[in-house]
């Protein structure tokens, strides 16, 4: 990586956010239902791991997204226009990014924004290695907040990038908040190209989230490991157990890890006690319908501008415009 972009990742953000993470999981183990945020899954090991998922049978939302992007770059492109400057919310993924990437004209910089700060070193440096003349600028932050962006992206003809329906792990009023932030980042009528899985049958969402070679378990229990690893935590990984569930009333996967006992942990010297069968919640991902997403959208302050779907219907990419 050249000096020049490793200038951008700010280490102090480091001790920030590990601050944060210790008060979210005290707070969320001392929780009458326990909980942990899913945004902690993802270290560099469990970047790594999710990148696994996506290439399971079963983990149908990546591969689809993909397709929808392959077969309408050309038209996705066409809508942005030239010179416009990507802004990814989430470290380029490596299949993604590049497809879009190489259908945009004159593009003036992308701008990739990750929490995991290694991961996002890795991933920015591989694409400016394959794009020679890419202007890349990778910010270091959580663009679950409000986020400025460096002086040096520039303003006109900002077009936000969201794919894998992250959004799916906000409920809604913190999808409408994330929807606002992003406005807020871009600036007043920048499109966002924003990846939106939508509601299906229960049984192809719960094995979505429940793979026959368990690594989506492996994804769960991470978060256990690094609070192990990072926190001094004494969970035991086995004696967890990885659950997905189906929410009908709120239309979302959910993820639980369920101890197979009861038993004692130690987090930074406070202790938390599981009942056999008690679970700690992880993860959130809702599932819209199109109806759904465009109200969500339009509370926030976006039109949908366009929408791509694959043959099944199974994922859609959103083409969205800022009014605010
Ligand atoms: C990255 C949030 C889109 O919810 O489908 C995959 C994360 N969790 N398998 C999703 C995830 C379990 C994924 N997102």
């Amino acid at each position: 990586m050249s000096e020049a972009l490793a200038e951008n990742l700010d280490i102090s953000k480091d001790s920030e956010m590990k601050e944060d993470f210790l008060q979210d999981v005290l707070k969320g183990l001392s929780a009458a239902e326990k909980r942990l945020s899913s945004r902690f899954f993802y270290d560099t090991y469990g970047s790594k791991l999710f990148e696994k998922i996506t290439q399971v049978s079963t983990y149908y939302p990546t591969r689809t997204e993909i397709d929808i992007l392959e077969t309408y770059a050309e038209d996705m492109a066409a809508l942005i226009g030239p010179g416009a400057t990507l802004i990814e919310f989430g470290s380029g993924s490596s299949r993604k990014t590049p497809i879009l990437l190489h259908a945009l004209e004159s593009l003036q910089a992308y701008v990739p924004i990750d929490i995991a700060g290694d991961y996002l070193q890795e991933s920015a440096s591989s694409l400016a290695a394959d794009f020679k003349n890419l202007n890349v600028i990778p910010v270091h932050g959580d663009f679950t907040s409000p986020i400025e962006l460096p002086k040096k992206v520039p303003l006109e003809n900002r077009v936000g990038f969201f794919p894998g329906s992250t959004i799916g792990n906000f409920d809604r009023a913190g999808a409408e908040q994330f929807l606002r932030n992003a406005g807020q980042t871009l600036g007043s009528n920048a499109l966002m190209l924003i990846g939106i899985d939508l509601q299906k049958d229960i049984s192809t969402l719960l094995h979505a989230y429940d793979d026959p070679e368990g690594v989506t378990a492996a994804f769960n229990k991470n978060i256990l490991k690094r609070i192990n690893k990072e926190l001094g935590g004494t969970f035991d990984l086995s004696k967890f157990a990885h659950e997905s569930r189906y929410n009908m009333s709120e239309g979302r996967v959910e993820m639980h890890l369920v101890s197979t006992e009861a038993q004692s942990v130690k987090v930074q010297g406070q202790v938390f006690h599981f009942e056999k069968d008690e679970n700690i919640h992880t993860e959130n991902s809702y599932k819209y319908t199109l109806k759904g997403f465009k109200a969500l959208a339009e509370k926030a302050c976006w039109s949908v501008e366009k929408v791509w779907l694959d043959e099944c219907q199974l994922f859609s990419m959103h083409a969205i415009r800022f009014k605010g």
